[in-house]
Formats: structure tokens, C-alpha cells, sequence
């Protein structure tokens, strides 16, 4: 965390998936010397994920692993071993890594400086009362350091009647905040918020103040996203 952390000062943004120019008008409209977290699903779907991740790392700003940073990653390593590439992330209308690929054309270099990065992105954060997830990560907080259950931090909301090992979090007093399903308006439960608006399917991006749970919000920018 960097030094001069404080809360007043901290927004998290939900899934960006590629679209860069949307991300950079929210920023434009948080204070300058904002701490940014991201949720993960920086990239995929829209069409400018090279810049978004480039973005964040050159920012110095922190995000969890999504599961679509997973999939990035998993397939363009195959891809660089020469190992099976028969995976729905690569096609535009299944995972949109089809977009991401594109994005990355002439630039196998930072393709590979980027892969790193995501290689060291941890799958949770914990700040203050705020446990911070990609999926929703609550049903899971007891156990998050066991690393088993780590694929499960991507979990839907959801997905309660498929999940049996589920905690009894309603008591809770941490509050998780998480993206991956997307919904029209922020979600919000008793403990948990879910930020993802659906900014790669023309909706809007979201930024949400830590302090006082404000939320910043920022219409897709049709440049970003591929009809
Ligand atoms: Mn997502």
C-alpha cells in the first residue's frame, strides 16, 4: 500500500474489460491525487485492453486478478509454449480475447512485460473493513488464504443453489466489494457491493469512494466497444 494511503482519497472501479477511453473520463473526474483499486477484468471485450493495462501499471495503481486476466494469461502462455489453443477466451462473441489480441498487434514485447505483472496480481485485498475480490468472495473469507478455494474468488452472486461449501456470511462485519456479474445500476447487499455496470455492453463504468460510498460514474464511450 502506497504511504500515503488514506481512505477519503480511494476509489474502487469496477470491470473495465478494454475500454480505455471510458476509464480515462471517470479519472477525470476523481480527485487528482485519487489511490485507485480495480477489481479486475481489465481487459477482454473491449478494444483497447493493451492501454488499460498499460495504464494501470504505469499508474502504479493496485487490482485483484480477474478471471479473465486468468484466461489472458493461461492462453497467450500456450500460446508462447506452442500448447492447445482450443479455447472459447480467443473468439469475439465467446470471451472476447479476440479483442485483447488485437489490441497487442506488433507488440509481443509488452505482451510479455504485461504477463508478468499479471502473473504477481493478488486475488484479494483487504483494506480497512473492505475485503476486495474480483467474484464474489465473501462465502469464502475464512478460508481465502487456503489455496484450493482460490479459483472460487471469481464466484457469481448468484450461484448460491450450485455452491454447497459456502460460509454463513451474513454476520460478517468485513464488506466485500467485487465485480464479474454485471448488473444495470451497483448492486448493493447487506455486506457486499458489487461494482460491475457492464461498461464493455454499453452501460456505464462505475467508481466507488471508500470513505463515504459515493459512487463516480462514467457512460461507456462508444469508441471503446465493437457492436
Ligand atoms: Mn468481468
Amino acid at each position: 500500500m502506497k504511504s500515503d494511503f488514506k481512505l477519503k482519497d480511494t476509489f474502487v472501479i469496477g470491470d473495465v474489460h478494454g475500454c480505455y477511453n471510458t476509464l480515462e473520463k471517470l479519472i477525470k473526474k476523481l480527485p487528482k491525487q485519487a489511490n485507485i483499486i480495480f477489481v479486475g477484468d481489465l481487459c477482454d471485450r473491449g478494444n483497447f485492453s493493451k492501454d488499460v493495462i498499460d495504464f494501470v501499471i504505469q499508474s502504479d495503481y493496485l487490482c485483484v486478478k480477474g478471471n479473465h486476466e486468468y484466461l489472458m494469461q493461461t492462453y497467450v502462455q500456450n500460446a508462447f509454449d506452442k500448447k492447445d489453443l482450443s479455447s472459447k477466451w480467443a473468439s469475439r462473441s465467446g470471451w472476447g480475447g479476440k479483442q485483447t489480441i488485437l489490441s497487442y498487434k506488433g507488440e509481443e514485447k509488452l505482451l510479455k512485460k504485461h504477463l508478468k505483472w499479471i502473473d504477481k496480481l493478488p486475488l484479494y485485498l483487504e483494506i480497512e473493513d473492505f475485503f476486495i475480490t474480483h467474484g464474489f468472495g465473501l462465502p469464502y473469507y475464512k478460508r481465502k488464504d487456503e489455496k484450493y478455494l482460490h479459483s472460487l474468488f471469481v464466484n457469481r452472486i448468484d450461484d448460491s443453489t450450485h455452491m454447497k461449501d459456502w460460509e454463513d456470511f451474513k454476520a460478517y462485519k468485513v464488506i466485500n466489494i467485487f465485480g464479474h456479474c454485471n448488473f444495470q445500476e451497483v448492486l448493493r447487499g447487506k455486506n457486499y457491493i458489487c461494482l460491475d455496470t457492464g461498461c464493455c455492453y454499453g452501460n456505464k463504468l462505475t467508481a466507488m469512494n471508500l470513505k463515504t460510498l459515493e459512487l463516480v460514474e462514467q457512460k461507456t464511450d462508444k469508441k471503446d466497444i465493437t457492436p
